[in-house]
């Protein structure tokens, strides 16, 4: 199967899980709110997060099908990290995915309440003893420690607010990668180690995965800057494109496209070296590090 066809795949099924929690679990009742949850949880996103679980599910030989509804959690930590980021306090963006954010159609204050119930919702899911009869609420509760740590402090929120303090400053490559191992790059690598640890799979497996992981992160990120610089630079054309990327920290702007480029690739292959240990049973793993730093969104 060709990845962009898994990718289409296991993304519905995501959406499917998403649409039927929302249904279920995250009440209508509260108006203006849990529409504005509903905007920003189901519509669009690549589902990414919760694929790669699924896929280091596979990868280690679990039962994707019964713990799918464990891998959620991703995509609403990874919703709220989005509505919070979007915020006037934060980047003040007016658009996501194309639409208007969420903040410029429900209003600052419900897009903050959005994003917190987005953000516990995610562990009232993960200790919910309904989910006893899929796994043990101590393997649950390992799931716990790994989203709760990858998301804040020492995770996503460190690495949000190291990048509201270096705007302005120039970094140097491993601050700009130390930037993005929080930033970004934490909740990837937690995605796969989710994957590891629902499957129940050794611990030499999950090291495995935390190497896919962290090399993955960095080639987002790198992929994700390189989009912006190529697309700013269509929209002012060819001439622009060498400088296109420079007054910010990314890393183009750093070391250039090609070199970037070039480090990308470079990671992707150390994701590559990380997931042969699974044979053919890690080829998603595999495939999904290489569509991310071919892909065009
Ligand atoms: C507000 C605590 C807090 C954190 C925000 C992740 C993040 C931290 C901000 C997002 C800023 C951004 C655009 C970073 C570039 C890489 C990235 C995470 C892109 C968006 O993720 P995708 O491509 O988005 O997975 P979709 O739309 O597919 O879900």
């Amino acid at each position: 199967m060709e990845i962009t066809a898994y990718l289409d795949m296991q993304k519905k099924r995501v959406d499917k899980a998403l649409e039927a929690l929302f249904e279920r679990e995250l009440s209508r009742e509260y108006g203006r709110l849990a529409e504005g949850i509903r905007y920003s949880l189901l519509a669009g996103g690549k589902r990414i997060r919760p694929v790669l679980a699924l896929a280091a599910i596979e990868a280690v030989g679990g039962d994707g099908e019964s713990l799918l509804p464990l891998t959620l959690p991703l995509e609403l930590v990874h919703t709220y990290s989005l509505v919070h980021d979007d915020l006037p306090a934060m980047d003040n963006d007016d658009l996501r995915r194309g639409r208007p954010t969420n903040h410029v159609v429900y209003g600052e204050a419900a897009a903050i309440l959005a994003g917190d119930a987005l953000l516990t919702h995610a562990f009232t899911l993960l200790s919910d003893p309904v989910y006893d009869k899929v796994l043990p609420a101590s393997r649950r509760m390992e799931v716990v420690h790994e989203l709760s740590s990858a998301s804040g402090l020492c995770g996503m929120v460190g690495g949000q607010f190291l990048d509201i303090v270096s705007e302005g400053k120039n970094l140097t490559l491993p601050e700009l990668e130390n930037l993005h191992r929080h930033k970004t790059g934490a909740l990837l690598r937690a995605s796969v180690r989710i994957g590891g640890i629902l499957a129940g799979a050794s611990s030499e497996w999950v090291e495995a995965l935390t190497r896919y992981g962290e090399a993955v992160g960095i080639a987002f990120q790198i992929a994700d800057d390189l989009l912006d610089v190529l697309g700013t630079a269509e929209e002012l054309g060819k001439a622009a494109q060498k400088d296109a990327g420079k007054s910010k920290n990314t890393y183009p702007g750093l070391v250039g496209i090609d070199r970037a480029r070039i480090l990308a690739e470079e990671k992707c292959r150390e994701a590559h070296e990380a997931v042969a240990v699974f044979g053919s049973k890690g080829e998603p793993l595999a495939r999904i590090a290489s569509y991310i730093i071919e892909r065009r969104n």
